[in-house]
């Protein structure tokens, strides 16, 4: 990790307060690891919404720019539950994205509070990215997340994602005009998140749409999460993985405990809230397997991203009806207070 002062390339780094002319002012508690770039007149920074319905590939797209996991991702839809800042930099331009839960027809509150999320990222963002799965005809929820981009943008450039072409023989998507008719972007381009067509000359045209502005993150910052949350997401990713059906979406994590046993060692400590005492059995699993399946898969995660060895113990209890509860989603970090 960078701080400090180090120069690269055209970047140059300095402990020092810079001149307001040049569009960089500290602010009185920045600290020297957060200390701004200086940055050429043509750099290029802000923000883009990374928008579309759940499932079509907005986590892997921002987390294989960033080249690291700041969301997690799974084959279940409605994996992403907040908004998530991926902050990448190079020389020429800092992109801030902002991952967003998938726009749907909610069933319940906290369905409800994540559209909520998803919505109001659109009013925040200089670029608009909408990612569909071209893959698949269009879907009334496609046809939702273009409406709610219409409604609640303010006229941003429109950056269409055709992902998922690996899945098709020819590379081609014929749904591709279909796309194009519904959501009418300013520019579109056929991509592949994991296997990477396209995915550099995408990242380009989003750049060239950003305005010039000197950056709003150190070069070294990739998220604004703090690990204790990022933790409890990946335990919730590994829960995704080895639970199926209903009880995946029925279930949050809290990190209780975060704590240097020492140089080497952290020792974690988490809740896994499922709504009944069945969906509790299950995550348990006989004699405690599927848990113990859980931590490891969670366990090898957190290692890779402390750097360091990791003990997990993980509590499971039940939490009865909190996706439909308001106070219980303001507890869980759902809903923002006064801000739905
Ligand atoms: N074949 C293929 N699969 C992809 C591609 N991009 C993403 N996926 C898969 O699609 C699934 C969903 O990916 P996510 O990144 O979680 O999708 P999302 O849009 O963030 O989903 P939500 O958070 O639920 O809104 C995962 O299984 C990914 O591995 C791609 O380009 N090709
Ligand atoms: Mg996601």
């Amino acid at each position: 990790m960078q701080s400090g002062i180090l120069c690269l390339s055209s970047l140059c780094y300095t402990l020092a307060a810079m001149d307001e002319s040049e569009g960089n002012v500290l602010p009185d508690e920045t600290t020297p690891e957060q200390v701004l770039p200086i940055t050429p007149p043509d750099f290029r920074s802000g923000f883009v919404a990374v928008v579309g319905r759940p499932n079509v590939g907005k986590s892997t797209l921002m987390n294989v720019w960033l080249g690291q996991k700041v969301a997690i991702v799974s084959p279940k839809p409605q994996t992403t539950r907040h908004r998530l800042l991926g902050i990448y930099t190079d020389d020429r331009a800092q992109v801030i994205f902002m991952d967003t839960p998938g726009i749907h027809q909610p069933r319940h509150l906290l369905g409800k509070a994540m559209v909520e999320t998803a919505t109001r990222t659109l009013k925040d963002a200089d670029v608009v990215l909408c990612v569909v799965d071209a893959s698949e005809s269009p879907t009334s929820e496609d046809t939702l997340v273009t409406e709610t981009i219409r409604q609640h943008a303010r006229g941003q450039p429109v950056i269409l994602a055709l992902n998922k072409i690996d899945l098709l023989p020819t590379g081609e998507s014929p749904y591709a005009s279909a796309y194009v008719e519904l959501v009418r972007p300013t520019v579109w381009l056929p991509i592949s998140a994991t296997r990477g067509d396209c995915r550099d000359e995408l990242l380009q045209h989003i750049i060239a749409h950003l305005p010039t502005g000197p950056a709003y993150y150190p070069s070294d910052q990739v998220t604004d999460q703090t690990e204790r949350f990022m933790v409890a997401e990946l335990i919730r990713e590994a829960a995704l993985h080895h639970l199926h059906q209903e009880v995946p979406h029925a279930l949050a994590v809290v990190t209780d405990e975060f704590s240097e046993r020492d140089e080497h060692t952290t020792y974690i400590s988490a809740t896994l809230y499922v709504e009944r005492d069945s969906q509790k059995r299950i995550v348990i699993g006989q004699d405690g397997r599927m848990l113990k399946a859980i931590g490891q898969s969670a366990r090898r995660e957190i290692e890779q991203l402390l750097g360091k060895h990791v003990y997990l113990d993980l509590w499971v209890k039940v939490w009865p009806k909190w996706r439909k509860n308001e106070a219980d989603l303001h507890r869980l970090g759902y809903l923002l207070r006064g801000g739905g």
